[in-house]
């Protein structure tokens, strides 16, 4: 088994200690960052997600293989960014005021950071207002990603999605709505710009969508 499966593997069994020295062993040997990343570790993601919504993997597992993937980002971040590699710029992310989970949401921050992005990770449990600052305080941002598992919060989400909306006059934000409670239906009639059923394919619109904004 190559190095890089071996990544990939210890990532999807949760065993962060080996993720990261198989990571460092790696970088020893001369494999690039990014070689790593889109190999290794976003391959094993995508499975992992895969695995969860046909029960393969329980929760359990999915947090310690997320646990792993974050100890493993830890380590190439700086190197990436050395590296000058493309960066897209700044995501906001949050649950929204409510709701208290947070594996999916965290989820969504490893595959944009993955991907380029910044991520300014508010936590859990945000109201409206909180999401209007981040986005008064960080002009940058170009992309707020608003979570919810349940559906009582979903009020709240609208209110979120419609408060965005109203601050963003110049139409330069892009708001993803998602997590186990929205489907497609719901964030259409939010007036939400994108959903998306995953973190990974919520990472590659995000992409899309900034590529779009200002082609390189
Ligand atoms: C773990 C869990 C908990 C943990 C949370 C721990 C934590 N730190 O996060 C604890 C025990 C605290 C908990 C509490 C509760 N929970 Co709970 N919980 C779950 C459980 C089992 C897993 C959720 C999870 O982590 N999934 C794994 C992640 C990876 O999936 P995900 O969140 O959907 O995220 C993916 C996508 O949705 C997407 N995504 C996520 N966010 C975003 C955002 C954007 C912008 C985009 C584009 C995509 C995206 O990307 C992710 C990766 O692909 C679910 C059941 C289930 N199997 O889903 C119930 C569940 C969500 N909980 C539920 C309930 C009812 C509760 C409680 C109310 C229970 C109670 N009576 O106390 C409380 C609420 C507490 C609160 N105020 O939030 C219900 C919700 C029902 C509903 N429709 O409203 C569920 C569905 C269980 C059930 N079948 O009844 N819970």
């Amino acid at each position: 088994m190559s190095l890089i499966d071996e990544i990939l593997q210890s990532i999807l069994y949760g065993k962060s200690k080996v993720t990261e020295s198989l990571i460092l062993q790696a970088l020893e040997e001369g494999y690039q960052p990014e070689q790593i990343l889109r190999e290794g570790m976003v391959p094993a993601m995508g499975s992992m997600e895969a695995d969860s919504k046909t029960s393969q993997m329980d929760i359990p597992r999915v947090l310690g293989a997320a646990r792993a993937m974050q100890k493993g980002l830890d380590i190439l971040d700086p190197r990436l960014q050395s590296e000058k590699r493309l960066f897209l710029g700044t995501a906001i992310l949050g649950t929204v005021k409510g709701d208290l989970h947070e594996v999916g949401k965290n989820i969504v921050s490893i595959m944009f950071r993955s991907v380029g992005f910044r991520v300014i990770d508010l936590g859990v449990d945000i109201s409206e207002k909180q999401f209007v600052k981040a986005v008064r305080d960080h002009p940058e941002a170009s992309v707020v990603c608003v979570s919810s598992l349940l559906t009582t919060s979903l009020p709240e989400m609208k209110k979120i999605v419609q408060a965005l909306k109203k601050f963003d006059k110049k139409k330069q934000l892009f708001v993803m709505v998602g997590g186990g409670s929205v489907t497609e239906e719901i964030a259409r009639q939010m007036q939400a710009d994108a959903y998306t059923e995953n973190a990974a394919e919520a990472a590659y619109l995000a992409r899309a969508f900034v590529e779009k904004k200002s082609p390189q």
